[in-house]
């Protein structure tokens, strides 16, 4: 089967194969800052035969408020949007594609990373089981979330606005596009799932009012930038950050049929348990991909469909034959620049060094081998 290795035009992007480079955060942008070492990672990565069809960038904050970890990029300012513009016309001069992940954190936030060391944001005042990244003296460190505070009605149209204007900015920096971070336990996964939403406003409640601010938010980053250069990633069962919900499959079905009219270019999954067991599941019942997808066909929806958690050239050859247009691969992209040449020649994959995934420099990061010749 090559399927994996030919073209696929998602929306408005044209894709030279249907390997993907996930998102995958790398703490390698002190001040929130993009730089030179990026722009040589990406590159390295973005040769249409051998790299990936797709780039998402590391997730990349909204805004100040956005954070959660030391050391992750953001996207809010105009400055940022200039350290951006190297790393993209690097990328499209290797012949890549790439969009930058759009990410409020919400909760999974520390005091430390606020503006004026204030209380993370959340929907409501309920503190996330998990940890955040902080980097002290060059060392990361692992610390307990604050405790965040419910966020007033009256400002959840400027966390929408937030979410438009670092779409504006992906398109003045050069990106193709941008994909909505609504996965893992961050703010829009923490409105959509009931354990993190206890609101008794519009936006908690029912799956509708649950499901609200995502909707809202994708609706905005469409108006502004048009939805072909749209992609969201959504988790509907995962545990990571505290994330939980008794009747995933009847709020994710929900959500993708609001999204159907939209036309948008991927929807991109999480399976199972991020970065763990593709067979994990919560709620009610095991969770039905397929059926998910073919709700969100029979809604109209005809985003390209991307598959991700753990596949390797066999697992994506299946996926592909039963109807996912696009696997993305995370942690073999960060030792492997090289990943798609590796899948299509079936050569031996680099492993990646655990040590070196948050926080760091060149080591571990931009000196992984390619194949010669
Ligand atoms: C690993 C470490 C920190 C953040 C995600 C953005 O899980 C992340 C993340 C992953 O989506």
């Amino acid at each position: 089967m090559t399927q994996l290795f030919e073209p696929l035009q998602a929306g408005q992007l044209s894709l030279s194969n249907r390997v993907v480079m996930a998102p995958l955060t790398r703490n390698r942008a002190p001040g929130a800052m993009p730089n030179a070492l990026m722009a040589t990672y990406y590159s390295q990565r973005a040769n249409p035969k051998d790299g990936a069809g797709l780039i998402i960038t590391e997730a990349t904050a909204i805004s100040h408020q956005g954070q959660g970890y030391s050391d992750v990029p953001g996207i809010w300012s105009d400055a940022q949007v200039a350290a951006w513009k190297p790393i993209t016309e690097s990328v499209h001069a290797a012949g890549g594609k790439i969009v930058v992940q759009l990410w409020h954190v919400g909760r999974v936030s520390h005091v430390d990373l606020q503006p004026g060391g204030q209380a993370p944001v959340a929907p409501s005042a309920l503190t996330a089981k998990t940890k955040t990244v902080l980097i002290k003296d060059g060392v990361p460190q692992f610390q307990d979330t604050s405790a965040p505070r419910a966020l007033e009605l009256e400002e959840l149209p400027g966390i929408v606005a937030d979410y438009r204007r670092a779409a504006r900015n992906a398109i003045a920096a050069g990106f193709d596009g941008v994909e909505v971070h609504g996965a893992n336990g961050y703010l829009l996964d923490q409105f959509m799932r009931s354990g993190s939403n206890h609101r008794t406003d519009a936006y908690g409640g029912s799956i509708a009012n649950r499901a609200r601010l995502l909707v809202e938010v994708m609706q905005a980053v469409c108006d502004e930038i048009g939805a072909g250069k749209v992609g969201l990633r959504l988790s509907p069962v995962t545990p990571a950050n505290d994330a939980f919900d008794p009747q995933p499959q009847a709020l994710f079905t929900h959500v993708v049929q609001q999204l159907a009219p939209l036309k948008l270019a991927y929807l991109h999954f999480i399976e199972g348990s991020t970065g763990g067991p593709r067979d994990f599941t919560q709620g009610d019942a095991p969770f039905d991909y397929a059926a998910l997808r073919a709700a969100y066909r029979a809604a109209g929806g005809q985003a390209a469909w991307m598959v991700n958690n753990a596949y390797d050239r066999s697992l994506a050859d299946v996926a592909l034959s039963e109807g996912a247009d696009l696997v993305a691969f995370g942690r073999p992209f960060i030792a492997n620049p090289d990943l798609t040449r590796r899948l299509r020649e079936g050569t031996p994959l680099n492993a990646p060094d655990r040590a070196t995934f948050y926080g760091g420099g060149a080591k571990g990061y931009i000196d992984y081998p390619i194949l010669l010749n």
